[in-house]
């Protein structure tokens, strides 16, 4: 969106859910305020038999005291009018993990190479995001194709998040979520 309005960013057309299952890796992201995962993010979405999407994801926190930790997390999906945009709650498997209630639009989506995806947790009084968080996800975890970068970049440009990426580093030891 040109002016940065939250309400005037659009979402993936048709978005099928069952076209997206199976892994994720993320390779680029966007912080929210807070705590979050650090890198090796890894996800897994899934449609259950009534139809709901359910994801877990994986990365590496960094707890009190400089303690490397492998975060599971779960997520589930609440849908809306739109097939695009849901409601995230998500919870860790450990209790120190932070539970939340995010909204987890995406953007664009090829489903066998890449995705984009955005969420913002606060607005601004003018209606522009003054939190969010997001991520860029690919079927490779050694990152998007060479043909996929020019659209994903003006997607970030989109969603107003162009230059407050960071890469996600996946260094191969940890492992898969689980299924
Ligand atoms: C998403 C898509 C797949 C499913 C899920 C996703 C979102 C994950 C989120 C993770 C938040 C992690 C937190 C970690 C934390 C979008 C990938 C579920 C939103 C909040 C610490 C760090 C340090 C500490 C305690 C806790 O709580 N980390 O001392």
């Amino acid at each position: 969106a040109q002016d940065c309005l939250v309400s005037n960013i659009t979402v993936k057309q048709d978005f099928d859910r069952m076209k997206y299952q199976g892994t994720w890796y993320a390779v680029a992201k966007k912080d929210p305020v807070g705590l979050f995962l650090l890198d090796n993010i890894v996800t897994n979405f899934k449609v259950e038999e009534d139809g709901t999407m359910t994801a877990t994801a994986i990365g590496r926190v960094i707890i009190l005291n400089n303690w490397e930790m492998c975060a599971n997390m779960f997520g589930t999906f609440e849908d809306t009018e739109d097939p695009a945009k849901f409601k995230m709650k998500y919870w860790g498997a450990a209790a120190y993990l932070q539970t939340g209630y995010d909204d987890h639009w995406i953007i664009d989506t090829d489903y066998d190479n890449y995705a984009i995806h955005y969420s913002c947790r606060e607005l601004d009084v003018d209606g522009t995001c003054l939190d969010g968080y997001s991520f860029i996800f690919s079927r490779y975890p050694e990152g998007l194709r060479p043909e996929d970068q020019k659209n994903v970049t003006e997607k970030k440009q989109d969603i107003c998040f162009l230059g407050k990426y960071r890469r996600v580093a996946h260094t191969g030891k940890m492992v898969e979520p689980h299924k």
